[in-house]
């Protein structure tokens, strides 16, 4: 009897061993099977999201080969670009069947070049974004460094014996992007992203193109900090309100402060696909260069990025 006893004692102990085993497998299928629906819905709201994103930025780069007059590109007041006077703007949000894409083309040369900018128009820019005469010497005298192809540091610059220390050497050679600015004695990340004192100098410096800034699409900030008068900046906006679409040729005093263009050939298209409201959106970063050929216009793309952004979780 006691044999006996204890074989149903064993077979209970493998049933109560397998319905543990079945709940533990059916749990672990039911949890993977919703992260795996949530993983295809997320999949196809990104696969959508690229795809608009991809059409917003084929319209963008349509819309700069669509341009008629080539002495002249302008943005008026609130930061649209215009080509020209007759071909209206590109709407910042274009709309298809499966959601939306958010399209901003901003002309590289409303900034200030740091490759080839005159050490005047730097000096001008670092002083009026609030800088102490010690520190735009600083600044100035370290980029200078940082680009030219000697080791022998200005007054107030430097060279490889101040960044060996830091584990890293100067660069000798232009600037590939803005936030490489963080490396250069006097720069930093407050200087390069802002205080709240001081607005960020990324936003008003570019290494892409080369030469001057286009007056016709120099923001009302950037007129300000090269030091451009309020009466002239209200004379450069009549021009862009006006048939003329900006000015044609430039004044000398203007030249003198950094602004050689009146019409601009390298952009930044930054675009974003939202597939409907998923929260999910593909974000698509470029610049390109714009000239003209015998055939009409060609485009070379210069920097490209893309990211995915969750911009909220949402169970549906
Ligand atoms: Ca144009
Ligand atoms: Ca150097």
């Amino acid at each position: 009897m006691r044999g006996v006893r204890q074989k149903d004692g064993y077979a209970l102990v493998m049933v109560i061993w397998a319905v543990v085993f079945l709940i533990i497998v059916s749990t672990t299928f039911v949890i993977s099977t919703r992260l795996t629906t949530a993983m295809t819905r997320n999949l196809k709201e990104k696969t959508i999201s690229y795809s608009l994103a991809l059409r917003g930025y084929n319209e963008a780069i349509k819309y700069l080969l669509s341009d008629k007059d080539l002495g002249i590109d302008f943005i008026d007041e609130k930061g649209t670009l215009y080509l020209d006077t007759s071909t209206p703007p590109l709407p910042k949000v274009l709309k298809f069947e499966e959601g939306i894409s958010e399209v901003e083309i901003i002309p590289e040369d409303s900034k200030v070049n740091l490759n080839y900018v005159q050490p005047h128009v730097l000096r001008r820019l670092f002083q009026n974004l609030g800088y102490e005469p010690e520190k735009v010497d600083e600044m100035v005298d370290s980029l200078k460094d940082w680009i030219d192809p000697d080791d022998a540091h200005r007054l107030n610059g430097a060279e490889d014996e101040y960044y060996r220390e830091f584990g890293y050497t100067a660069k000798n050679d232009r600037l590939d992007t803005v936030y490489e600015l963080v490396l250069i004695k006097g720069f930093g990340k407050e200087v390069v992203y802002g205080t709240n004192r001081r607005p960020p100098l990324y936003k008003f410096v570019t290494t892409f193109g080369k030469g001057g800034v286009n007056i016709n699409v120099a923001s009302v900030a950037t007129l300000k900090l090269l030091g451009v008068t309020d009466t002239e900046t209200e004379t450069i906006m009549s021009f862009r309100r006006t048939q003329t679409g900006g000015m044609r040729s430039i004044p000398s005093r203007l030249v003198s402060l950094g602004f050689t263009k009146t019409a601009s050939s390298i952009f930044r298209i930054n675009v974003t696909g939202r597939y409907k409201d998923s929260g999910i959106g593909y974000n698509i970063q470029s610049v390109v260069k714009r000239t003209l050929s015998q055939k009409g216009f060609e485009i070379e793309t210069l920097y490209w990025r893309e990211d995915v952004k969750y911009t909220y979780t949402q169970n549906k």
